[in-house]
């Protein structure tokens, strides 16, 4: 059976990633604004990459026999100053979730559950792609900031990218 302690954080961790989700959202709904379908587009791809992270770990719920608790989702961010503040939010947000999934992997490791470990080993080295991607596109957004015509460049790179990728 899994450590109750366990489930609780696991079950705090999906509200996470639907909250990382629900921020992305919020980001593209942003970009919308801006006119930068590019950027929109694929920040709509990477809050759906966090929704099926949510899932995952639902589904590890499930399969070990525990309950599934779903909280509320508090209200992304909505107002940005620009799409460098976007980024550098979004970053952020990332380091955030890897203090969260190495917490998490801090309490399974101490409560010798070895199953939720190897769960969790996938989201150390996503984090590792995760916050590397991010990092990158801020890069590229701080060298266009400040000129419309860099920045819809880079948008037209985002917009085939797609996905969050
Ligand atoms: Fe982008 O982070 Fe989930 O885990």
């Amino acid at each position: 059976k899994l450590n109750p302690q366990v489930v609780e954080a696991l079950n705090k961790q999906i509200n996470n990633e639907l909250h990382a989700s629900y921020t992305y959202l919020a980001m593209s709904a942003y970009f919308e604004a801006q006119d930068l379908p590019g950027f929109a587009s694929w920040f709509r791809g990477h809050s759906a990459e966090e929704d099926t992270h949510a899932m995952r770990i639902f589904d590890f719920i499930a399969k070990r026999g525990a309950r599934i608790n779903l909280d509320g989702i508090a209200k992304p961010q909505t107002e940005y100053e620009s799409p460098v503040d976007v980024l550098e939010q979004a970053l952020a947000q990332e380091q955030t979730v890897t203090a969260q999934i190495n917490a998490l992997f801090e309490l399974a490791h101490e409560v010798k559950e070895y199953s939720t470990q190897n769960m969790l080993n996938w989201f150390l080295a996503e984090q590792i792609e995760e916050e590397d991607l991010f990092t990158s596109i801020l890069d590229k957004a701080k060298a266009a900031s400040g000129d419309r015509w860099n920045l819809l460049l880079l948008d037209q790179e985002l917009a085939k990218r797609g996905g969050g990728q």
